[in-house]
């Protein structure tokens, strides 16, 4: 038996970017020739891409757990680490991505539509692009960025412009055959579809697609039957077709029963209210069929309906009925006007990483968070004095260090970046004294502002261009620093050198 999946939750890990590079150019007579060392490369990135040859999302209910490659750590002699490698996933034409909080964030229509999963790390920064003329010589790198771990949810809805409802065995199956090349499984027996079928029609000039959907029965929004399940399919529905059986054998059953049956389901569904509605009355080549149909269509074109009897064995009436629907399609496409579909990127949303916020705990130690210090944390290499100087600098230049005064703190409080597991601990070394000690404990000193603007200026700023550069690029876990392999043996060359010449003088 084919299994159908059409809701499956993916757990999609970007690559991580690579470590930055912390090596000494070195030439004969010129040991200590300046940083060279080059970027780490950037994490591979996740993505989903609409794939016509796909039609199922069971790939993922196989396997979920998906993740793109590393980017590689930075070389010496100004040479960046190659960046890891995309993971392209192919999606069916309506895939819907939903966050694990069950937000939409994406709705994937059109052949090509690219949606950007997880995005991979940046690579870390070497030495040589840290360098800068009030740091000539680095001694660290930044660390690459962990890839982008998210949990996402797929769901399928399929893109069909017309749906048909009813009944099991009502011979929507049947229908779909009859109109389209479409061969779906057909049988005398409840619940042959487990699965929307789908169809491309021709009617005139109009072509449309037409989708069935497994059959429903009283008490489907309670769970009955296949339930209401597959009904996302019809969502995007431009318009329904009732399928209505007029051949039935079951005494309590006729197509008007049937019609306010499935239109409470449909109700307790929701949202299809305003779909227009058109019925056909099926089975009309049985005698039986045929009286049924005669019996009920004035009824149901009193209450407004348009009424096509037809047969699915016999093809009576399909003309009709696919003209009918041909009619109501290109309304709507003309009042839809162009709707460009096709084509379109669709990256997760952007969010404002400039803010920061520093708040005051009642133990005496602080807390500051930002999504920007956070990625600069994960940058550092704390077990390199010179990369952690280098944080203490990036934070006192974003305004870190004034909030911290604002907010009262003092020499030696207890400073957290972020929060749980992740949380670094500082304690807190003000780089400008002179504030502390002018402002004391805390308070709004009126000679605040003056204080503050005065040093600071002074102090080793980077260039907005440097600054820029460096936001760029950003990381790993802060627990487990890795300095290249290459790199301490160039350190150790390099103090090997150093001796060496030294015993030579
Ligand atoms: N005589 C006659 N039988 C039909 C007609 N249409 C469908 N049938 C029969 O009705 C039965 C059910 O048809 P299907 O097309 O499988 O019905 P369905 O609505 O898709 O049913 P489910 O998939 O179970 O919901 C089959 O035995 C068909 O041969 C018709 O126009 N005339
Ligand atoms: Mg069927």
């Amino acid at each position: 038996m084919t299994t159908f999946v059409d809701r499956v939750t993916l757990y999609a890990m970007a690559g991580k970017g690579g470590d930055g590079c912390v090596s000494v150019h070195r030439e004969k007579f010129k040991p200590l020739g300046g940083p060279d060392g080059g970027n780490g490369g950037r994490g591979g990135d996740i993505k989903l891409i609409v794939d016509p040859n796909v039609t199922t999302l069971l790939d993922y209910h196989h396997s979920p757990h998906r993740k793109a490659t590393s980017g590689r750590a930075g070389y010496g002699d100004r040479k960046d680490g190659p960046a890891g490698e995309d993971l392209v996933l192919k999606v069916p034409n309506g895939t819907v991505v939903f966050d694990k909080d069950g937000n939409q964030i994406a709705d994937l229509v059109g052949n090509g539509t690219v949606f950007i999963a997880a995005q991979g790390g940046h690579g870390g920064l070497g030495n040589l692009a840290l360098a800068s003329s009030k740091r000539r010589a680095p001694g660290f790198a930044l660390l690459g960025e962990p890839g982008e771990e998210r949990t996402l949810i797929l769901e399928l809805k399929s893109v069909a412009d017309i749906a048909l409802v009813g009944y099991p065995s009502a011979g929507k199956s049947s229908l779909i055959a009859a109109i389209s090349a479409a061969r779906p499984k057909i049988a005398d027996y409840p619940f042959t579809t487990l699965i929307p079928n789908l169809g491309v029609v021709q009617a005139g000039e109009t072509r449309f697609t037409v989708a069935d959907v497994p059959g429903l029965i009283p008490g489907a929004s309670q769970g009955k039957g296949l339930g209401l399940e597959f009904l996302r399919h019809v969502e995007r529905c431009v318009a329904l077709v009732h399928v209505l059986d007029c051949g039935t054998l079951e005494t309590n059953r006729n197509p008007v029963a049937d019609l306010e049956i499935i239109e409470d389901e449909l109700a307790q569904y929701g949202g299809l209210e305003d779909r227009p509605r058109l019925i056909a009355l099926n089975k009309i080549d049985l005698p039986d069929g045929a009286a049924m149909a005669d019996m009920v269509g004035e009824s149901l074109r009193d209450r407004g309906y348009e009424v096509y009897p037809v047969s699915a064995a016999s093809r009576a009436g399909l003309s009709d009925l696919t003209y009918a629907m041909a009619r109501i399609i290109q309304k709507t496409r003309a009042e839809m006007a162009v709707e460009e579909r096709t084509r379109i990127v669709l990256r997760p949303v952007a969010v404002d990483d400039s803010g920061f916020s520093v708040s005051a705990n009642k133990d005496g130690s602080f807390n500051i968070s930002g999504p920007k210090i956070m990625r600069w944390v994960r940058q550092t290499n704390f077990k390199n004095a010179e990369a952690i100087g280098y944080l203490a600098d990036r934070m006192a230049q974003l305004g870190v260090e004034r909030e911290l005064f604002k907010k009262g703190a003092v020499a030696g409080n207890e400073v957290r970046v972020g929060t749980g597991d992740d949380a670094v601990i500082f304690d807190w070394e003000p780089t400008i004294e002179s504030g502390a000690e002018l402002l004391g404990a805390r308070g709004e000193d009126v000679r605040f502002d003056s204080v503050w603007r005065g040093p600071e200026k002074e102090r080793d700023q980077l260039t907005t261009e440097e600054l820029a550069r460096q936001w760029e690029f950003t990381v790993i876990d802060p627990r487990t620093p890795a300095l290249v392999e290459e790199l301490k043996m160039d350190a150790e060359d390099v103090a090997e050198d150093e001796a060496a010449s030294e015993e030579n003088v």
